[in-house]
C-alpha cells in the first residue's frame, strides 16, 4: 500500500513535469517546493514512518529516499535547460552579457613616424617655429616652379612624379608649402611643414609614399652658419650628444648654396659599418640657403632678406633611431613588428 503511494507520488511528479513550460524557472521551482519543500508531497511521506512496523521502515525509508534523489535530479535536469532557453532567448534577442570574461586586447602603443614626427614638432615648436602642414597634393607651380625648377629643368629627373592631371601632381617633397607660406606671411617668420610625400621609387631604404618635413627661417642676415648650427643641435637631441654632422656640398633649385647633411653613423659611432656601407656617415636630408629667385617668386624683396630651408626623412630618421633595416616595415602594419615600440 505504501510503495504504491510512493509510486503514484513519483507519476504524477513525473506527469506534472512533463506539462511544465521548459522556458519557465518559476513554475520548475514551485514544482520543487511542491514535492520537496518543508511541507512537500515527498517530505510528508516521511513523516508516515512512525506508523510502520520496524520491519517495514528500513525499506520503505530508502525508496522515499531513491524518490527524493529522483525528484531532486529532474528537478535540477528541468532548471538548466530552463536556463540554457533563456540564455539563447536573449542572445538571439541581441542580448550580450557584459559580465563575461572578455578575449585579451593587448594595449596599444604610438606609431614610430608618429613618435618621430611628435618629438619633432616639439623641438622646433619650442624655438619658435610655426607648423604649416601643407597639402599631399600639389599643382606645378608649388612643386616644381616657383621652387625655382622650371618645366625643362634637368633636376626634375630628380624626383619621378606622380602625376593625378595636367600640371597637378602627389607632392614630391614638402618644399611646396614653404611656398604657399611665403605667399601669406611676411617675414621675420620661422615654420616647419611636415607631412607626406609620394615618388615612384621603392627598395629597402626608398619608398613610394614617406615623410618629410620641411623647415624654412626667413629674416634679415640669416646666415649658413645659423642653419648648420640649428640643424647640429636638432640631431643631437634626436639622436644624442656624441653624434656629429657633416655638409656636403649638392645641388637643389631652390636653394644656393645647398648641402647634403648626414649625421655620424648611429650605429658604429662613426667608424663604419655594414649599415653606413662603411663610410660611417649616413644621409638624413638635404638644405641650403633659399635662392633669391624663390623669394621674388613669392613677393618678398631678396636686397633686405635671406634665408635657409632644410627638409629631411622622417622615415629615415625612424630606422636610424630603431635600427630598423627595411623601410616597408614602417607602413606594413605588421602587428608583431608594431608591438615593439
Ligand atoms: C628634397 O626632397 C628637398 N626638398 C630637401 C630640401 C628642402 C633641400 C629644403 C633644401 C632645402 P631629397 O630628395 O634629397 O631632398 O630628400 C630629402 C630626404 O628625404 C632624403 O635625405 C631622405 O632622408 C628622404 N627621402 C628621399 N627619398 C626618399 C624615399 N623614396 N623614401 C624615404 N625617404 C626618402
Amino acid at each position: 500500500m505504501i510503495s504504491k503511494n510512493i509510486q503514484e507520488l513519483k507519476a504524477a511528479f513525473e506527469a506534472e513535469l512533463k506539462l511544465v513550460d521548459l522556458n519557465a524557472s518559476t513554475e520548475i521551482d514551485a514544482i520543487r517546493v511542491k514535492y520537496l519543500g518543508k511541507k512537500g508531497l515527498v517530505t510528508g511521506l516521511l513523516k508516515q514512518m512512525g506508523t510502520l512496523s520496524d520491519a517495514d521502515r528500513p525499506l520503505f525509508g530508502k525508496k522515499v529516499n531513491d524518490l527524493k534523489t529522483f525528484v531532486t535530479s529532474e528537478i535540477e535536469r528541468a532548471l538548466s535547460v530552463a536556463k540554457e532557453a533563456a540564455l539563447n532567448q536573449k542572445l538571439e534577442s541581441g542580448f550580450i552579457d557584459y559580465t563575461l570574461p572578455a578575449d585579451g586586447i593587448g594595449a596599444g602603443s604610438t606609431h614610430p613616424l608618429y613618435d618621430v614626427r611628435e618629438e619633432i614638432i616639439d623641438f622646433f615648436a619650442q624655438m619658435g617655429f610655426e607648423v604649416d602642414f601643407g597639402r599631399d597634393i600639389e599643382t606645378d607651380w608649388y612643386n616644381f616652379e616657383a621652387l625655382n625648377t622650371p618645366p625643362d629643368h634637368p633636376s626634375r629627373d630628380m624626383q619621378d612624379t606622380f602625376y593625378v592631371a595636367d600640371k597637378v601632381m602627389l607632392r614630391t617633397h614638402t618644399s611646396g608649402t614653404q611656398i604657399h607660406y611665403m605667399e601669406t606671411h611676411q617675414p621675420p617668420f620661422r615654420m616647419i611643414a611636415p607631412g607626406h610625400v609620394f615618388r615612384v621609387d621603392n627598395d629597402a631604404t626608398h619608398a613610394p609614399m614617406f615623410q618629410q618635413c620641411e623647415g624654412l627661417i626667413v629674416d634679415e642676415n640669416i646666415s649658413f652658419a645659423q642653419l648648420k648650427g640649428v640643424l647640429q643641435v636638432f640631431m643631437n637631441k634626436l639622436f644624442g650628444p656624441h653624434v656629429k654632422t657633416r655638409f656636403r656640398p649638392s645641388f637643389f633649385p631652390f636653394t644656393e648654396p645647398s648641402a647634403e647633411m648626414d649625421v655620424s653613423c648611429v650605429f658604429c659611432d662613426g667608424s663604419g659599418c655594414r649599415r653606413c656601407k662603411g663610410t660611417g656617415w649616413m644621409e638624413i636630408g638635404g638644405c641650403g640657403s633659399v635662392d633669391p629667385n624663390v623669394f621674388k617668386n613669392c613677393g618678398i624683396d631678396p636686397e633686405k632678406y635671406t634665408g635657409f630651408a632644410f627638409g629631411f626623412g622622417l622615415d629615415r630618421i625612424a630606422m636610424l633611431k630603431h635600427a630598423i633595416p627595411e623601410i616597408g616595415l614602417l607602413t606594413g602594419n605588421d602587428q608583431r613588428f608594431l608591438s615593439q615600440f
